[in-house]
């Protein structure tokens, strides 16, 4: 085999080579590939199947093993989604933590207010006598379950069957909540059901690419990627970014001769509306599709019309004619790709602002084919299974908890009295969760899989309920956790590598993901431990038989995907064994699509026949149902809704006391609450601590200066972070959420760095998603620091050009750093079949030269 060969440090050089290619053709392959210091190809003993699981991207990956220790990652080359390509996170992020000397080896629980070391048996047994005496004593209602977006597949099926159909409470969610719940929503509201309409492929075909609140180069680096070859390349696609911050999207924009959108932080609905409205004004509107694939045009115009240009500039701090420009690029495409992410999902009016997409992409008819697509974006690598097995408040397979038939259909499946499966009421959403817990109401808390004291908004209170007495709390974990150090009883867990099970990415392509190595210690998978606690409390069914019946992740996966049949998320024609294959497969899998599909909506018919949907819709505005009579009056059979509704302020909009916008979000080095990417040091040296970002134009008169220690208060609490002279837009503060104290030296200034501190207890009358991207502060300097901010400096955290000269002094990230960054790289030569553009597979053929 010939291959280019190179190395390169990818925290330096974030997307590695550029392999630009012409509009409609095959994205070329490239392997990337890392190994621990000191190794070589020669010393893996052996790859093992997987995909990264370090964001919604789902990169097919192979995991190197070595002496029984994961040693290095590589890309699969004919992987649908990656092409063989990996990210900075994925390469240097996903194996190191594993033999991290600080792993949970043990269950813990808690004496005379200490946690101590103890055997499962204890430790379970602890968990089931609390978990069975308030059972007896005040009733399912008194569990509630708070998981994740980074299980797998079979987990969330196993503890959604526990939750639903062993005890029966509504009181299960993930935090998915935080995450994606308003994909899920907005799809709901606009096609009946959850499911992602496009495809990658669209960027290989599209005109344009809007990317809604999305900082795709630091968050979904391959993705990012794969555009970059289209934008370097011949006939390239024009960039429209909508973020407050001068990002990488919004120089690429400018660059391709688009428009780069910075709206007032909290203000995306208004942004949206006049797009919409100017679809209308100039008559982009494809009439014929419109009437025959979609209902409430009417309504929709009524509602955008007072949204001129200059209103909206007026609302949003923007310039009308660049509205203008942006809804002409929109409005003249053929073929528009559409991509949303937190900056609109925790937002202000998030759910309306996403499903505005839908409008645009309804309203001209751009759904379904190649290059007119949405891409309604996930953050965690296994959100979508969540949403799709109902460990996050639905039901499993897209079913409508208010359909009685649907919950019928669960109760067969199960074997269990339909009165056992909560479905009189909406099910309890995470912040919801945590307002019982606060009270005592909900006795018995399962966290699994997700750090709350770092990533809830409002740390001071989501403490509290954590170490209060009136909730026992479990949970379960890699590591002791913020949130571990405050439970009764703590789990360890296996992770990635170390168990086996199945995720789907953001675009529906499922993956199989192989144990490749043994746990540290007693740690146990979490389907494991799952189905010690449903073996220990003994749920049955109506014949007296286990109600969890597996015991195998191939036997849960097998259970689920019986149960999708018939419905949108149909896995029926999956398998491990098919998924041993040489790319992860999109579902649909069917004896109909046995193959997989590459995008959904092909034919115009969208799931929202009344018997059929997952949800009867809400109102945009108030979140109030919408009742079966009211959806069956609609007709809306196989027709989506443009749905719409007007801008409101914020909850919380800046004032005299608090006089600037904050905002937060994400560093390409770090993912989350860094119990992975803090454990890899190219990633931890790449951005350290925390840091808030200020424009030039606020920093000035408050004397603040690059790297000057600052002080940021909301009405909620306080952080003491360096300050970056930034990018962000006049106005708004910008911080990274990433910094909680996991570091046990770090615990004397714990509560003082988390971006949560400051953030609101509020959420989206919809989606329940928490606005953690709109609050107000203020800002004082405290006094110098001893040199530039820990930010990045090649990402949207750069200094703002020329700002003052401590920024021009700051140093370059990566470049320097280990060899321990340093990433191999090959561009084998694969055959371009034209037919493969567009299919749902790469099954690309190799050549040997
Ligand atoms: N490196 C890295 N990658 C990740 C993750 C990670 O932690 N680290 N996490 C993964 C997960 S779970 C998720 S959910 C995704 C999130 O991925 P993104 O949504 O891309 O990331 P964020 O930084 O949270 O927010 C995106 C942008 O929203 C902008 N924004 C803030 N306020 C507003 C507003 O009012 N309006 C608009 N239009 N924009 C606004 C911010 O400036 C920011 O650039 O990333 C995934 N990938
Ligand atoms: N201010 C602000 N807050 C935010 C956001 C924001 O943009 N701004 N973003 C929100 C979003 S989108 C998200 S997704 C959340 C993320 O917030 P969290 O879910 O709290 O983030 P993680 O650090 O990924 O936590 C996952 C935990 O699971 C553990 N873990 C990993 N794998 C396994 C496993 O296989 N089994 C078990 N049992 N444990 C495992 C990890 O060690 C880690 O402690 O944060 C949200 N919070
Ligand atoms: S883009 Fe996401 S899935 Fe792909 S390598 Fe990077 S972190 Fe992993
Ligand atoms: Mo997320």
């Amino acid at each position: 085999m010939s291959t280019n060969s190179t190395t390169s440090d990818r925290v330096a050089k974030v997307f590695g080579e550029e392999t630009p290619h012409p509009r409609g053709t095959v994205w070329p392959a490239r392997v990337d590939q890392y190994l621990d210091e000191g190794l070589d190809e020669q010393d893996v003993d052996r790859w093992v199947q997987s995909a990264c699981l370090l964001c919604s991207n789902g990169c097919g990956a192979d995991i190197a093993v070595k002496d029984g220790r994961m040693v290095g990652i590589r890309g699969r080359a004919g992987d649908t989604v990656s092409h063989g390509r990996l990210g900075p996170k994925g390469l240097y992020g996903s194996t190191p933590w594993a033999a991290s000397p600080d792993r949970l080896t043990r269950p813990l629980i808690r004496e005379d207010g200490r946690l101590v070391e103890t055997d499962w048996d204890t430790a379970m047994g602890r968990i089931v006598e609390v978990s069975k005496r308030l059972l007896a004593e005040k009733g399912p209602l008194s569990h509630g379950f708070y998981t994740s977006g980074q299980l797998f597949l079979e987990e969330y099926y196993t503890l959604a069957v526990i939750g639903k159909a062993g005890l029966g409470t509504p009181h299960m969610d993930g935090n998915t909540r935080l995450c994606t719940a308003t994909s899920a929503a907005a799809f709901k509201e606009s096609f009946g059901a959850d499911g992602q309409p496009g495809s990658y492929t669209d960027i290989e075909h599209c005109d344009a690419i809007f990317l809604y609140g999305h900082n795709m180069p630091e968050t979904q680096t391959v993705l990012w990627t794969r555009i970059l070859d289209r934008t370097r390349g011949e006939d390239p696609p024009r960039i429209v970014c909508v973020d407050p911050r001068r990002t990488a999207v919004a120089e690429e924009a400018t660059r391709t001769g688009g428009v780069h959108l910075a709206p007032r932080v909290g203000t995306n609905l208004a942004l949206m509306n006049g797009l919409v409205r100017e679809l209308f004004i100039h008559g982009w509107i494809a009439n014929d599709w419109v009437a025959e694939h979609t209902v409430g045009i009417e309504g929709l115009r009524d509602i955008v019309d007072p949204y001129t240009p200059e209103h909206v500039a007026d609302i949003c701090g923007i310039d009308a004619d660049d509205l203008r420009s942006a809804a002409r690029i929109f409005g003249e495409s053929d073929n528009v790709l559409s991509t949303v992410l937190q900056g609109f999902y925790q937002s202000h009016q998030a759910t309306a602002s996403s499903v505005a997409v839908h409008n645009l992409h309804l309203l001209r008819g751009m759904i379904g084919r190649p290059g007119a697509g949405v891409l309604q974006m996930n953050g965690q690598p296994t959100a979508q299974n969540n949403r799709e097995c109902g460990a996050d408040g639905d039901l499993p397979g897209f079913r409508n908890w208010d359909n009685l038939d649907h919950v019928r259909q669960l109760a067969d499946a199960w074997n269990v009295d339909v009165m056992t499966i909560p479905h009189w009421a909406p099910p309890t959403h995470a912040m919801q969760i945590m307002s019982y817990a606060e009270t005592g109401s909900i006795g018995f808390l399962w966290i699994s899989a997700t750090n709350p004291a770092v990533s809830m908004p409002e740390s001071a209170r989501i403490r509290k309920i954590l170490a209060g007495d009136q909730c026992f709390t479990v949970v379960q974990d890699l590591f002791l956790t913020e949130t571990a150090e405050l439970a009764d009883v703590v789990l360890p867990a296996a992770g990635w590598g170390e168990k086996t099970g199945c995720f789907t990415n953001v675009n529906r392509v499922v993956h199989l993901s192989e144990q490749a190595v043994e746990p540290p210690g007693e740690a146990r998978s979490d389907l494991d431990i799952f189905l010690m606690y449903a073996d220990a409390m003994g749920f049955t069914d109506r014949d007296g038989a286990p109600v969890v019946p597996w015991r195998t992740p191939e036997e849960a996966f097998d259970a689920w995907a019986a149960v999708t049949a018939g419905r949108p998320v149909d896995y029926t024609g999956l398998s491990y064994a098919k998924l041993r294959g040489p790319s992860g497969i999109p579902w649909p899998v069917n004896a109909e699509h046995p193959d997989g599909t590459d995008r959904l909506y092909t034919d115009g018919v969208f799931p929202t026949g009344t018997d059929y949907c997952e949800t009867y819709g809400h109102d945009l505005i108030t979140g109030g149902t919408v009742s079966e009579q009211e959806h069956r009056a609609m007709a809306s059979a196989g027709r989506a809704f443009l749905k719409g509704a007007p801008y409101t302020p914020a909850h919380e909009t800046p004032s005299d006391e608090y006089p600037l916008l904050f905002t937060t979000g994400r560093t390409v080095y770090q993912f989350h609450t860094r119990t992975k990417t803090g454990r890899a040091r190219s990633l931890d040296q790449a951005a350290p601590d925390a840091w808030v970002e200020l424009s030039p134009a606020d920093a000035g008169p408050l004397g603040i200066d690059e790297g000057d220690w600052v002080r940021v208060e909301s009405p909620r609490g306080a952080i003491q972070v360096r300050a970056r002279i930034g990018r962000v837009m006049q106005g708004a503060v910008f911080a990274p959420f990433h910094y909680g104290h996991w570091d046990p030296d770090d615990l004397a200034d714990a509560d003082h760095r988390t971006a949560n501190e400051l953030t609101m207890t509020v959420w989206d009358p919809v989606s329940k998603q928490p606005t953690f991207k709109t609050a107000a502060c203020r800002v004082t300097r405290l006094r110098a620091g001893d040199g530039p901010a820990p930010a990045p400096t090649n990402t949207a955290s750069a200094p703002a050009s020329g700002a003052n000269d401590a920024a021009a002094a700051v140093p370059v990230t990566g470049g320097g750093s280990a060899t321990s960054s340093r990433v191999l790289t090959e561009t084998p030569r694969y055959a371009l079949d034209p037919s493969q553009v567009g299919s749902s597979h790469v099954e690309s053929s190799r050549e040997d030269h």
